[in-house]
């Protein structure tokens, strides 16, 4: 019985000793689990792991704990049993079927109480390693949630890098749409500029700087009308380069409206040697074909001048002008004495988009000019331009020359050429007046082109030619592009040259 009774005493003792160890280490686990659960940057609260815990818990359990369901250690480990109190009897939680019945001998109640002690053990071993497990998923839980958390802010620290990136590369665009656009703009603004050429105002700075600046210093302010002023006038008047026919013409028309006392004061010179230069200007009583085809197909356009005057840039510019209205232009390489000279034809000609007819260096003018006019019947063109020569470069002298090209035109086409364009340099002034003579008797011109007016002083010319030879001024050209070349308006001019 006695080495039964020890062994028994000492398998209890044994038990009770485990179940204070697990006892132990459950409440070790539980202030471990609370202090990590006080952890300030834990970013996952308990109440969360529990809840996410709990949803994947497969034993059901009471809210919350879990504790309830576990067997009750102490009850039947701790303090000695009362005398006729049911130590065996198995409490409601105990399992009926674990507990052996009890014994009547000391033998038997070790035996249960070591039984006791180690279901206890059991339990309380079960419950430790269940809060290990728990915890074991808690930290799991945690570690994944904060290995989301990194992920989900490397994430938005990528998507805002982006973000960024795609912000910059828009405003980069944005400013290139921008510098794209200015660019456009200036590009209009120029090309609408050079479109629009220059004004005719702008075109006679010089001139309005010249003899209309001197002319109305004299007769501006209140300034007394006398002999002097007179005297004065008729100095500015001959030296403007208007011609000393157009200028005594001038000068008398004052003096007699002074002697009618029809003038009192200078602004009223002024005012009357306007209305006598537009009254020039307007060719009044000459009668003036319009510069445009009419109802002749093709309509010739025979161009002529000293050489330098400007023919080719005028044709350049006058092709250009007609084909915007949209008629068919042919141009004519009369001018064969110059290899250069054709060359820049047929620049022109492609620049407006206008066939050219061309012949040999060398070759004959006046066979190329029928050629052109040839090939403007044939293909029904509206207009045939003509360039020709403007130096002598053969036996014949110019004007000999340019008489047989006008007459070979007339072979080509009955009528033409419709007009005969003098081109005039007005830089030369005075000369042009001389030449605009010469031209005139030799060839009856129609019309003229006043070019280069932008370049000089001397655009009072405009008003002497006009004058002594009685024909229209048709194109002014007041800068070298295509809408430098103005067609002439009488009222225009005076304006912008009184103005
Ligand atoms: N500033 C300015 N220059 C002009 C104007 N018209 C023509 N020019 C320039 O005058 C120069 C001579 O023009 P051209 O057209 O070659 O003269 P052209 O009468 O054909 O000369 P030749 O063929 O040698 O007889 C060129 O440099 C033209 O650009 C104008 O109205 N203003
Ligand atoms: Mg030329």
């Amino acid at each position: 019985m006695i080495p039964l009774a020890l062994t028994a005493n000492d398998a209890v003792l044994a038990v009770i000793v485990a179940a204070f160890a697990a006892l132990l280490v459950a409440a070790g686990l539980r202030v471990l689990r609370k202090k990590k659960d006080e952890a300030p940057e834990a970013p996952v609260t308990d109440a969360e792991i529990e809840r996410e815990l709990e949803g994947k818990t497969e034993a059901p359990k009471a809210k919350g704990k879990a504790k309830p369901t576990s067997p009750q250690p102490t009850t039947p480990s701790v303090g000695p049993a009362e005398p006729g109190q049911s130590r065996g009897a198995p409490t409601p939680t105990s399992t009926a079927t674990s507990v052996p019945a009890p014994v009547p001998d000391a033998a038997a109640e070790a035996a249960r109480r070591a039984e006791e002690a180690r279901v206890a053990a059991e339990a309380a071993a079960r419950k430790a390693k269940e809060e290990a497990d728990e915890e074991a998923k808690k930290a799991a839980y945690r570690a994944k949630k904060e290995a989301d958390r990194l992920e989900k802010e490397q994430k938005q620290r990528e998507r805002e890098a982006a973000e960024q990136r795609a912000r910059e590369e828009a405003a980069r665009a944005a400013a290139e749409a921008e510098a794209a656009r200015q660019a456009e703009l200036e590009a209009q603004r120029k090309k609408a500029a050079a479109e629009a050429g220059k004004t005719l105002a702008a075109g006679l700075e010089k001139t309005r700087g010249g003899f209309m600046s001197r002319l109305n210093a004299l007769l501006g302010g209140s300034k007394q009308l006398d002999e002097s002023v007179l005297a004065d006038l008729e100095e500015v008047l001959f030296t403007a380069d208007i011609g000393v026919k157009t200028a005594t013409r001038l000068l008398e028309t004052v003096r007699e409206k002074v002697r009618a006392k029809a003038l009192s004061d200078p602004d009223k010179v002024k005012a009357a040697l306007r209305a006598e230069i537009a009254r020039i200007l307007a060719l009044d009583g000459v009668e003036v074909r319009p510069f445009q085809p009419g109802a002749e197909r093709p309509w010739v356009v025979m161009v002529v001048g000293v050489n330098g005057s400007g023919k080719t840039t005028t044709i350049g510019k006058l092709a250009a002008k007609l084909k915007g209205q949209g008629h068919q232009v042919l141009l004519g390489a009369g001018d064969t004495f110059r290899a250069a000279a054709g060359e820049q034809l047929e620049i022109w000609a492609e620049r407006v988009q206008a066939p050219v007819v061309r012949g040999k260096d060398g070759a004959d003018p006046a066979s190329v000019c029928f050629e052109a006019v040839q090939q403007g019947v044939a293909t029904k063109a509206d207009v045939v331009i003509c360039d020709t020569a403007g130096r002598l470069h053969t036996k014949a002298p110019l004007m000999e020359e340019l008489k047989k090209v006008k007459r070979v035109i007339a072979k080509a086409a009955p009528g033409a050429p419709h007009e005969v364009l003098l081109v005039l340099d007005s830089t030369s002034g005075q000369n042009a007046i001389q030449q605009a003579r010469q031209f005139h008797e030799a060839l009856q011109v129609t019309g003229l082109a006043l070019t280069k007016l932008d370049g000089t002083a001397k655009g009072g010319v405009v008003i002497g030619i006009t004058d002594e030879l009685k024909l229209p001024v048709r194109w002014v050209g007041v800068g070298e592009t295509v809408a430098d070349l103005r067609p002439f308006q009488p009222a225009e001019f005076v304006e912008a040259l009184f103005e």
